[in-house]
């Protein structure tokens, strides 16, 4: 049978309690939260609480160049644990430009020193973009361009972490025409590193990745991109809340219009979630409950984290089905749904087109079915149901 974290002695709580100033319940669900998000089998939450109540701590050195410092504010804004909790007691936060008290000629010693003392153990965490024009004059730290701080500290660091989608593909620096020649931290060191796409990303993705390098020393599984598969493997459409309306062809067509304030799907309003992958609807933002995230808002997904969508396509373009799969079982149609029994009738013919010509096809139609059944709509002045 395998450890669970109820295995843990006495010592442990006592050692996470005074330490890491968590109550017990707290350090439990924080350790069992953080291996379900890196999606760890059954009995691992006790390894992750072991490694977190280590006192060794990884010294990280974070660097900061074409950026808003959203990253930094969203991990100031995580509850659990809580900056300062990840900052004095997780890891040893050595050089943050942002958040450290020494300045100038200090600050830069402490880097060096710090480096110094850990050479090959030290994480590096670069937020930003790089600027690559006129050799990077763009962007320089202590008379250093960040081209020669990214090269100088990823020399010597155990691992590398591209934090939030500017350092991991350019991100919002980097859009068209991109004067600066921003570029990312891969391209920079013309290697792959871990990235954490995001505008900014979701904080618990990066303190997952952390926690999983305190537990078995490596970082998490990567797809080709360097996401962690464990918060990027998936398509946003997938997990969407909204999901069921796409699939019954029940969408927004205007901010503000009865489909959008009854929670129909966004994807002609330009929503990407078809196009990116992120946990966003799984995982939630700001530590606010369900739904806090971009689309359980009503703003459509713009694909801030995805190379080549966010900051690229424009905003209210339609996203390509970048995975087309039917869904797994069809909406109920016979219920009141606003819009009248146009919709309703397009969701049967799109259900019927669905069974029997496929995902793609029944996709296509779908799109085009509601569009049909809004102009039949208009032309035969019919009300809608609900209202009639
Ligand atoms: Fe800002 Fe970070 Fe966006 Fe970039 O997040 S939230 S511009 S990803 O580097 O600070
Ligand atoms: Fe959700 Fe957007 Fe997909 Fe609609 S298109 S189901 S709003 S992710
Ligand atoms: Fe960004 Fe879309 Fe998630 S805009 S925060 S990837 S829902």
């Amino acid at each position: 049978m395998s450890a669970s974290i109820f295995d843990l002695d006495r010592e442990s709580f006592t050692v996470a309690e005074q330490r890491l100033h968590m109550p017990r319940r707290e350090f439990l669900q924080f350790c069992t939260t953080v291996a379900a998000t890196l999606g760890l089998p059954a009995g691992a939450e006790a390894a992750v609480a072991k490694a977190v109540e280590s006192a060794k701590r990884p010294p990280v050195i974070w660097l900061h160049f074409q950026e808003c410092t959203g990253c930094s504010e969203s991990l100031l804004r995580a509850e659990h644990p809580t900056l300062e909790k990840l900052i004095l007691d997780v890891i040893s936060l050595d050089y943050h430009e942002t958040l450290m008290v020494a300045a100038g000629h200090q600050a830069e010693a402490a880097r060096k020193a710090s480096m110094a003392a850990n050479k090959g153990k030290y994480v590096l965490v670069v937020e930003g973009a790089i600027p690559t024009k006129l050799n990077g004059i763009h962007c320089k730290v202590g008379g250093h361009t960040a081209i020669e701080m990214t090269k100088e500290c990823a020399a010597d660091a155990a691992a590398v972490i591209a934090i939030g989608s500017c350092a991991s593909w350019g991100g919002m620096p980097s859009a068209d025409p991109n004067p600066t020649g921003a570029s990312s931290v891969a391209e920079v060191l013309g290697k792959p590193v871990v990235t954490i796409p995001g505008c900014p990303p979701n904080p618990y993705n990066f303190l997952a990745t952390v926690v999983h390098f305190l537990t078995f020393g490596t970082l998490p599984a990567v797809d080709k991109l360097g996401r962690p598969l464990f918060a990027y493997g998936r398509l946003i459409h997938e997990n969407c809340e909204r999901r069921a309306h796409f699939d019954a062809g029940r969408f927004a067509m205007q901010f503000g219009d009865e489909g959008h304030r009854k929670g129909y799907c966004l994807y002609k309003l330009g929503c990407k979630g078809p196009e990116t992958w992120a946990n966003c609807p799984t995982l939630g933002f700001g530590d606010a409950g369900e739904n806090n995230w971009p689309v359980g808002c009503g703003a459509p997904c713009f694909g801030c984290s995805e190379k080549g969508v966010g900051f690229t396509k424009p905003i209210h373009a339609m996203a390509k089905m970048a995975n087309v799969t039917p869904p797994l079982q069809y909406p109920r149609i016979e219920e009141r749904i606003g819009t009248g029994s146009s919709f309703a009738s397009a969701a049967a013919l799109a259900a019927i087109a669905g069974a029997a010509a496929g995902g793609a096809a029944m996709l296509a139609k779908n799109l085009g079915l509601s569009h049909q059944a809004a102009e039949q709509e208009k032309k035969s002045g019919q009300k809608p149901k609900a209202e009639a």
